[in-house]
């Protein structure tokens, strides 16, 4: 065989058990021929009327002799492709759970599909509820084979009207996400669900008043939608029960690149129709998926549309106010590198947070001119009458919730870093309220909860405030809605122990944040004299596109005096 060295072996791939489904249409073909694959990468997407399945690789190789195309059907055995695989003694697949492959087969198959969508009737229940009375109870439908599916955002809200199949949950479990649609149409009562619920079939999900008929399951989990990023946007931030969730981001429109919360946000019900592969491919890139066109069956969307999709806005000539706003970030990606060719290596798959942050600080960094002026506050007195105020008070007071107030107040003088920059770039939106965020080191990553309302709250209240969601966020228990609408971020590694100064990431679609690192005693020069000072080093960074260096530069020097002598703070 051409290209096959004496160490390779080619290996049939077949269709596995369908669960007793038959000339399934395959709507995506995800690979060529020739193409290097891992084990498990997705081959084909199967859709019958009842589920959508992906096909994963059986093991890693390289696609020869692919045979299959959009529009043909298959059955259990149909051959897909061979598969190149290094060695002599290829593994065979894992034999599909639910239903092993035959004794009799030769040949190993791919892995059982990954069922995406799942179709079940509609189950008539007679704790009905329903019928005469308008009101329509609905319940978790069959969700196949899956267990405890987190519920990963909730599209409705009490007393919010439905039409037939509108999107009322999207649940995701480590294989698939599913969108679970209203059975009727109808306005939602007694909702029951929220985010990070874990639900199995026949769950009371809510009623439906005006949707006569019995009581059912909501309609099938139906099509797969684009997993909510962190943040910002119609559920993002969701997440799973007991995981920690990661800060807001923004989802840039095309032109903004880093615009308002309102300019990304989806609405609900507005998901697009597309497969786990092309949705983690989707969200790699940081592209949302409404925004994509799909060419595939129903408007499907697939990864050649996400690649069509990233191309197009890449290429597109940018108006020059959004050019300035998007700081032109169609950066080539760092190649990739085969690593095992220089020492041994271990794959360690990241958590979800970890992804969820990385596309978020990516576009932040890309997006925004980031400038950072580092400084120094006196915090010596501050720090004695802490250690008073602690005890006297009953409460742990930190540092923190004293930066928190002096970033605060110091917003009040510098208005423009309590702003973000308008979608279009050519205008700024003032908040006339204050949240300030602070990153909080959890065992899965990074996430930034959420303090509300800080102009109006004492040092003690920002203490208690800080402290309950730092315990929320290492515990992995934060609402979406307790990591949103931040105005301005801290993050602090004092009690780290670093010190010196860094430079943090705004935290788009905020303007600014301000990097703290460890006091230390220091000489400092009064005039006449050196006196010993408890030094904290401050590194403030900026959106330049919003915030001048001298606008900046007063913010800083206002909020080192204010840090300096709190009775600015009553001020
Ligand atoms: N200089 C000296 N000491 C400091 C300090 C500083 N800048 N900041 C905090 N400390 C002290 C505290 O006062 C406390 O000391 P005492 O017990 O003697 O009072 C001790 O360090 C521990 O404080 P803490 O870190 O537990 O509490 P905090 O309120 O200052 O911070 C939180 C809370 C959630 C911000 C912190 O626990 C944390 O997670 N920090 C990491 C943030 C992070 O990861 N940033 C990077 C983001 S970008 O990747």
């Amino acid at each position: 065989m051409e290209g096959l060295n004496a160490m390779s072996k080619l290996q049939d791939v077949k269709v596995p058990d369908l669960g007793g489904s038959s000339d399934v249409p395959v709507i995506e073909v995800l690979v060529k021929d020739g193409d290097a694959i891992e084990k498990d990468a997705v081959l084909l997407v199967l859709e019958s009327d009842k589920a959508t399945m992906e096909v994963p690789a059986p093991a890693a190789g390289i696609v020869r002799g692919l045979v299959v195309k959009v529009g043909d059907k298959l059955s259990q055995g149909s051959l897909i492709c061979q598969l190149e695989v290094e060695g002599a003694a290829a593994p065979a697949a894992a034999p599909p759970a639910a239903s092993p492959a035959p004794t009799a087969e030769p040949k190993p198959a791919a892995p059982a599909p990954v069922a995406v969508v799942q179709t079940p009737p509609p189950q008539p229940s007679p704790a009905s509820g329903g019928g005469s009375t308008g009101m329509r109870r609905v319940t978790v439908p069959d969700l196949g084979s899956f267990k405890d599916v987190p519920v990963i955002e909730v599209l409705v809200a009490d007393g919010a009207s439905v039409e037939k199949d509108a999107a009322l949950l999207v649940l995701e479990s480590d294989k698939s996400t599913m969108e679970v649609p209203a059975p009727a149409a109808g306005t939602v009562r007694g909702l029951k669900v929220k985010a990070g619920d874990k639900l199995n079939v026949g769950d009371f999900i809510c009623e439906l008043e005006g949707a006569s008929g019995p009581a059912v399951s909501a309609g099938s989990p139906s099509k797969n939608v684009p997993s909510p990023l962190v943040g910002e946007g119609r559920g993002e931030g969701a997440t799973e029960a007991g995981r920690p969730q990661a800060p807001p981001p923004p989802q840039p429109s095309p032109a903004s690149g880093g615009g308002s919360a309102s300019a990304a946000t989806t609405p609900a019900g507005d998901a697009a129709h597309a497969g786990p592969a092309t949705r983690k491919f989707a969200r790699e890139l940081g592209v949302d998926l409404s925004q994509v066109k799909g060419s595939g069956a129903k408007g499907r969307v697939t990864i050649e549309d996400v690649q069509a999709h990233v191309k197009a806005r890449m290429s597109a000539a940018p108006t020059a106010t959004a050019a300035v706003v998007s700081g032109g970030s169609g950066i080539p990606p760092i190649p990739a590198q085969d690593f095992s060719q220089y020492g041994p290596i271990e794959r360690k798959e990241l958590a979800r947070i970890r992804k969820l942050s990385a596309a978020h600080l990516s576009r932040s960094w890309l997006n925004i001119p980031h400038v950072t002026q580092f400084d120094e506050a006196d915090i010596t007195e501050l720090e004695a009458f802490r250690k008073t105020a602690s005890e006297d008070t009953g409460v742990k007071l930190t540092l923190l919730p004293f930066l928190m107030k002096a970033v605060a107040t110091a917003m009040k003088a510098y208005p423009e870093f309590n702003s973000s920059l308008a979608p279009e770039g050519d205008a700024l939106i003032l908040k006339q309220y204050c949240h300030i965020g602070f990153a909080a080191d959890t065992p899965n990553g990074l996430v930034v909860p959420v303090v509300r309302d800080v102009w109006s709250k004492g040092i003690v209240q920002l203490a208690q405030d800080c402290a309950d969601l730092a315990k929320k966020a290492r515990d992995g228990k934060l609402k979406p809605e307790e990591m949103r609408g931040g105005c301005f971020s801290i993050s602090s590694l004092g009690g780290l122990g670093v010190s010196g100064g860094f430079t943090p990431i705004v935290n788009a679609p905020e303007v600014a944040i301000l990097g703290v690192s460890k006091a230390s005693m220091k000489p400092v020069w009064d005039g006449k004299t050196f006196q010993p000072r408890l030094m904290l080093p401050l590194s403030l960074s900026y959106d330049h596109r919003v915030i001048d260096g001298a606008y900046a530069a007063r913010y800083t020097v206002a909020l080192v005096k204010l840090i300096g002598d709190l009775r600015r703070l009553a001020l």
